[in-house]
């Protein structure tokens, strides 16, 4: 059994932290090594269900949805697992365990983001045709958006039941999806706004939970669950700072989803024909002399190129690209002052790693 642990353990270790912190190529090739055991364990259920054409395609899908991103939300649980456990306290069986849980992670993003491309009506992801575009995939994205929900939990079940802080995580999946939902829905809603209505408050609501909550406060409150913390307080603390960096986070890919370039990123931008609520559409509503919310009021939320860059040339006349460098490099000063003045007990070292990992993104 996990002894707990609490705030002044974990500031007695913060010291060594910095020591053993590594975010190398090994880690990502750590990761990849368990995924085969995933799709095993996985389509062994499906088999055990009598399913067998229905593992096959399961598998298909879960290859081609769930390995082929950066992998960074599953490589963060387990790189904080590492930094929250004494290293003399990491066995090979618990490394694996924080492995499957950070698949776990990968496999909610892919859910989300199977069913985000098709409410985007996105084109490409991660270097490819969005699931949904496939030869013979259509709408049954949609079930296979359940089918990995589902098996999330399957893994969960197999590898953590034995667990005291089964319920936990399980609870936190449960809790964090449904706020995800929640901020899709908000998403969804404010596209179908005036942009003249868009305001930086629900700009701010929409990312907190469509973005924060499940990329960056997730798989850390998952691997504390697993290192044994029990303190509110220190859930309370590392959320406060990770949902900042996820608001951060979410500004970058609004961003780069216009100017981003699409093979470095793997995804084509569908912000301004989708009429999305975007950093960069709320910034230009603010800059905008009437004239310009004119152009943006007649051009924003059309498929037509022509609209699409006539919003695109509006963005840089009104010097976006420059306002957001700006505001990375203010956002980065200001998370890294709230990490060292707020997150007495809360793991300095693991901030810093995650905000220094975001900070000047280019995918
Ligand atoms: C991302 O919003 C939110 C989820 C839950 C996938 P988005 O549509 O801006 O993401 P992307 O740019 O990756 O399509
Ligand atoms: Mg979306
Ligand atoms: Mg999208
Ligand atoms: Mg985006």
């Amino acid at each position: 059994k996990k002894t707990s642990r609490t705030l002044s353990t974990l500031q007695n270790h913060s010291a060594p932290i910095a020591a053993r912190v590594t975010v190398s190529k090994d880690e990502s090739r750590d990761f990849m090594a368990v995924f085969p055991d995933v799709v095993r364990d996985l389509t062994g259920v499906t088999r055990a269900y009598n399913c067998n054409d229905a593992a096959n395609w399961f598998a298909r899908v879960l290859q081609y949805n769930v390995p082929r991103g950066k992998k960074n939300r599953g490589i963060l649980c387990v790189l904080t697992y590492k930094n929250l456990v004494p290293a003399d306290q990491i066995t090979p069986e618990s490394l694996k365990l924080a492995h499957y849980l950070g698949w776990c992670v990968e496999m909610l993003q892919s859910f989300f983001i199977m069913s985000d491309d098709v409410m985007d009506n996105s084109t490409t992801r991660r270097g490819q045709l969005c699931w949904h575009r496939v030869e013979g995939v259509g709408l049954t994205a949609i079930n296979d958006t359940l089918m990995v929900e589902n098996a999330m939990f399957a893994v969960l079940k197999k590898h953590f039941s034995h667990l005291d802080c089964y319920v936990d995580l399980m609870e936190l999946f449960h809790e964090i999806s449904f706020i995800t939902t929640c901020g899709q829905t908000l998403d969804q809603i404010n596209s179908h706004r005036k942009v003249s209505e868009f305001t930086m408050d629900n700009y701010k609501s929409i990312v907190y939970n469509k973005t924060a909550y499940y990329t960056f406060y997730l798989p850390f409150a998952l691997a504390m669950h697993l290192a044994g913390f029990k303190d509110a307080e220190a859930f309370r603390q590392s959320k406060t700072i990770l949902l900042e960096m996820g608001h951060f986070f979410q500004v970058q890919d609004d961003f780069l989803d216009c100017f981003g370039n699409p093979d470095v990123t793997g995804k084509i931008g569908t912000d301004i024909q989708d009429n999305k609520c975007s950093w960069l559409a709320v910034v230009a509503m603010q800059r905008a002399n009437a004239e310009q919310k004119q152009i943006m009021m007649d051009c924003y939320g059309q498929e037509d190129p022509i609209k699409v860059n006539r919003i695109k040339d509006l963005y840089k006349e009104l010097s976006l690209p420059t306002t957001y460098a700006t505001f990375e490099e203010e956002s980065y000063n200001m998370i890294k002052t709230h990490i060292q003045q707020t997150s007495r007990g809360v793991p300095h070292q693991s901030f810093l790693q995650i905000l220094n990992k975001i900070y000047r993104r280019d995918s």
